[in-house]
């Protein structure tokens, strides 16, 4: 590939948009962002009409060229900027065929028949605007389990993704979906958060200092660090939608703490600190740089005030 692409991708916060944002951090795609949304009147304004006659988000630009329906820019981005090391569309025509079903099966069956009908027609979604009407709630969603089923017979072998072991663009659109009770959901992003409570003691064995006249000193020494206690922290936090109404994303967290440590590691740093103030008697201001010789952070900074006696 040559220059650097110039994208530009036209709306926010809608399942529809989030597809092409998606595919783009999948890429690893740099790329503008207009974040228009949909009912704001942002995508009837004339400027919006002329790059996109439907009014619609969301909408690609790639130099001079547009393109709209999110699932033809994802397959657009796919073909496009796919590279050996991130590809999201696969090469072997059978398989590109079997990719190709995926991605018509989930716009038409999932999205535009069933849960865009829904969408469109629930009293606390879109209904006040389109008409609100249960029984076509209702049909469109047992439609929609129906055809999930299609999901769940292609998944039922193990396979990590709808495509087999490799992540595609197919998987962009359609994510496996999980059971709370008798409802199902679909996961939309996992995060995970880790924090390690410690107590510890510092001694100082070695450390020379220096006074640069009655203003400046600096120093240089070894600091030990022991742990009295050490407890580690995992928040796990799943995000997740009612199939029946997308927008709503909620969250399930479950904390774990791993049983107290005692006494149970060491820590050693040599370092290097500048004071300022009253550096022969009197209030100084010290900051101290350490290298520690264990553990995920290694280099550490630390403001600290004194009094020389
Ligand atoms: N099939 C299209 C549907 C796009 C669509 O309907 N977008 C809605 C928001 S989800 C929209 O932009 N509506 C225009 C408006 O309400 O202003 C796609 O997948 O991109």
């Amino acid at each position: 590939m040559g220059a650097a692409p110039d994208l530009t991708l036209w709306g926010v916060g809608t399942s529809r948009t989030i597809r092409p944002h998606w595919a783009m951090h999948e890429l690893g795609l740099p790329y503008k962002t207009k974040p228009i949304g949909p009912r704001t009147g942002e995508t009837k304004t004339a400027e919006y009409t002329k790059l996109n006659p439907r009014q619609k988000v969301p909408l690609l630009q790639d130099g001079d060229f547009c393109i709209g329906e999110s699932a033809a820019i994802v397959a657009y981005l796919s073909r496009m900027y796919s590279t050996p090391e991130r590809s999201l569309i696969p090469e072997a025509p059978r398989e590109y065929a079997a990719w190709l079903e995926w991605c018509f099966f989930v716009v038409a069956e999932l999205d535009s028949t069933s849960l865009y009908v829904m969408r469109r027609h629930r009293a606390d979604a879109l209904g006040p605007i389109y008409g609100v009407a249960p029984e076509v709630v209702a049909k469109a969603g047992e439609y929609f389990r129906e055809q999930l089923r299609h999901v769940e017979v292609a998944l039922a072998d193990g396979r990590q993704f709808l495509m087999g072991d490799e992540f595609t663009s197919a998987v962009v659109k359609v994510q496996q979906d999980t059971a709370i009770g008798n409802l199902k959901f679909l996961i939309t992003g996992r995060s995970s958060k880790t924090t390690t409570q410690r107590n510890s003691f510092e001694i100082t064995p070695l450390h020379y200092r220096y006074n640069i006249g009655n203003w400046i000193g600096v120093g240089l020494g070894a600091m030990v660090q022991v742990n009295i206690s050490e407890q580690v922290t995992t928040e796990k936090k799943i995000y997740f939608i009612d199939q029946l109404l997308p927008l709503n994303i909620m969250t399930s967290v479950s904390t774990t703490k791993s049983a107290t440590r005692w006494l149970g590691n060491w820590n050693a740093a040599p370092f290097a600190d500048i004071q300022v103030g009253r550096v022969k008697t009197g209030p100084v201001l010290g900051l101290r740089y350490l290298r520690l010789l264990k553990g995920d952070i290694t280099n550490r900074f630390f403001l600290y005030a004194g009094f020389k006696l």
